[in-house]
């Protein structure tokens, strides 16, 4: 009788030991959804409807496992960047995808711009999130191009020294354009953005992007300066703090990158 009782707490022992390995086992290698909603919350846990995160930031934060799934709400817009952070394996990838009904969500590099204030003479500015570059800005949902001086074509340089100062004849000394972006096309297949150290007169010298000499009768124009907002949408942005657009401000939606 003794030994029987033995027996049975040893099976039950083995039991017990074999529920705890796999219960580990399903753990370490389990995957989780995560669900991300625009009227989420990204201080939520994520990992269900009712506590989803809200923004492509927090999903880029996120550190993923294999097999993870990143699943955004339909019908809803996500702005912003979206950088998977973590690796699948080949049989268990991370995967992206929706959850709900209706139309499939969008992710969106555009976004909304607001906080618009009038700066001088119909030109608004507004900040924006420091970034490197700023490629496309839509006005009314109408991409508008960065401000340039001239409007269109090109200014023509008739001579140059070196491969960082070119000279333009027509060139009148003010505005100064330093500190401003000249756009140089140096030969038929290249065409710089170089910074303008210095003016003076009808000399512009640069820090040259490339090592290539300005052919002499080729063009350039001026960007990247407030004074070249002129004309309707012109818009300007300045080391990564702030936008200027010249324009009845309605609705402004910025590409960053
Ligand atoms: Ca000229
Ligand atoms: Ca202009």
């Amino acid at each position: 009788m003794r030994r029987t009782l033995q027996n049975y707490g040893s099976y039950n022992y083995l039991n017990l030991l074999v529920v705890i390995a796999l219960s580990f086992i399903t753990f370490s290698v389990g995957a989780t959804n995560y669900y991300v909603s625009a009227s989420g919350d990204d201080g939520n846990s994520g990992t269900s409807e009712s506590l989803a995160w809200r923004s492509l930031a927090k999903v880029s934060s996120t550190t993923f496992k294999p097999g993870d799934q990143v699943l955004f709400r339909k019908g809803d817009t996500f702005n912003g960047t979206l950088k998977v952070k973590g690796s699948g394996s080949a049989t268990s990838p991370i995967k992206i995808g929706a959850y709900g009904s209706g139309a499939m969500p969008v992710i969106s590099g555009l976004s909304k711009v607001t906080g618009w204030e009038l700066h001088e003479n119909g030109i608004y500015k507004a900040s924006i999130d420091n970034i490197s570059q700023l490629n496309l800005v839509l006005l009314n949902s109408k991409p508008v191009a960065m401000g340039r001086y001239p409007n269109s074509g090109y200014l023509t340089f008739e001579s140059h020294s070196g491969t960082s100062t070119i000279i333009d004849n027509e060139l009148s000394s003010q505005p100064n354009w330093t500190g401003a972006v000249a756009v140089v096309r140096t030969n038929h297949w290249i065409i710089d953005r170089n910074k303008i150290t210095s003016h003076s007169g009808k000399t512009i010298t640069f820090q040259a992007s490339s090592g290539y000499t300005p052919r002499d009768g080729f063009g350039y124009f001026i960007q990247s300066d407030l004074r070249t907002l002129d004309q309707k949408g012109e818009w300007y942005y300045n080391n990564g703090y702030y936008i200027c657009i010249l324009a009845q401000i309605l609705q402004v939606r910025t590409q960053l990158r």
